[in-house]
């Protein structure tokens, strides 16, 4: 059984529910990603991963190719 962490990061440039499509399936695409729900209001993308197959760099990369900018 993996491990699963759990993270939510901020983001800006998310706006509408077009961009939050476009970031949940970015990462939806790596190998490790469990879960992911993008929240347009709270501008917050939350994550369970697999932390031995993919960790929070490669994942705010993919909310960097939707588009978006990450706060932390
Ligand atoms: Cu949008």
């Amino acid at each position: 059984m993996p491990i699963l962490e759990n993270k939510t990061i901020r983001v800006t440039g998310m706006r509408c529910a077009h961009c939050k499509r476009a970031v949940e399936s970015m990462v939806r695409k790596l190998s490790g990603v469990e879960t992911v729900a993008a929240d347009v209001d709270s501008g917050t993308v939350t994550v369970s991963y697999n932390a031995e197959q993919v960790d929070t760099e490669a994942i705010e990369g993919a909310i960097v190719g939707a588009g978006c900018d990450i706060l932390g």
